[in-house]
């Protein structure tokens, strides 16, 4: 059975968890706690270590799929998960203040990926706030990575159809670049 590994990243609020919860086949495995940087985002829970789910596309391949803490106190998972990871889902919050600049911000986290075109971007929260729409996102991108074809999709995590899309445009890239055993050596 063919396996990939993503990780879905992003601050706090962007809808990883939710964006799991959605495409997963299994129960998602989850690591909630208390929030204690309340002060900086209201929200009572927030995902403390790793959201963990599972996915089979077409008849045997895997996809694991996990969810990156978005505190920059957990760096240090980063680092550990992007070593298996094949590929990157970004999730973005619209209204954020200046979302562009923090989309880049985790980008750059994730550079190796990010330059292998092994990355998507999912902008959520567009349903709160419209403005800035998927190119401002994609010229910035593509300004600050010139060469490297990163798509950006505008996002509800909670909708299926459009979480399937986003991942199997990422699946397909991965897929695209990997050589077939036979003609490999
Ligand atoms: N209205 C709206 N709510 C969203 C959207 N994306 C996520 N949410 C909600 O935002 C909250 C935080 O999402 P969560 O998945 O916990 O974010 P995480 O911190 O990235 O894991 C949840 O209540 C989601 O249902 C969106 O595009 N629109
Ligand atoms: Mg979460």
């Amino acid at each position: 059975m063919a396996e990939h590994v993503i990780l879905f990243s992003g601050p706090m609020g962007a809808g990883k968890t939710t964006a799991i919860q959605t495409l997963s086949e299994i129960e998602m495995v989850s690591t909630e706690a208390s929030n204690t940087e309340r002060h900086i985002v209201d929200k009572a829970t927030t995902t403390v270590a790793l959201d963990y789910g599972e996915i089979t596309l077409g008849l045997d391949e895997k996809v694991r799929l996990y969810g990156v803490p978005g505190q920059k106190r957990f760096d240090f998972m980063w680092t550990i998960l992007k070593e298996r990871a094949r590929g990157m889902i970004l999730l973005v919050g619209n209204d954020a203040p200046d979302p562009v600049a923090v989309a880049l911000e985790y980008l750059e986290s994730f550079r190796e990926l990010v330059e292998s075109g092994s990355a998507v971007v999912g902008v959520s929260r567009r349903d709160i706030v419209r403005a800035p729409n998927t190119d401002a996102y994609a010229d910035a991108i593509s300004a600050a990575y010139p060469g490297t074809m990163i798509p950006v999709f505008s996002v509800d995590p909670r909708n299926k159809a459009q979480m399937t899309t986003v991942l199997l445009t990422l699946v397909a890239t991965l897929e695209s670049r990997s050589v077939p055993e036979e003609v490999q050596s």
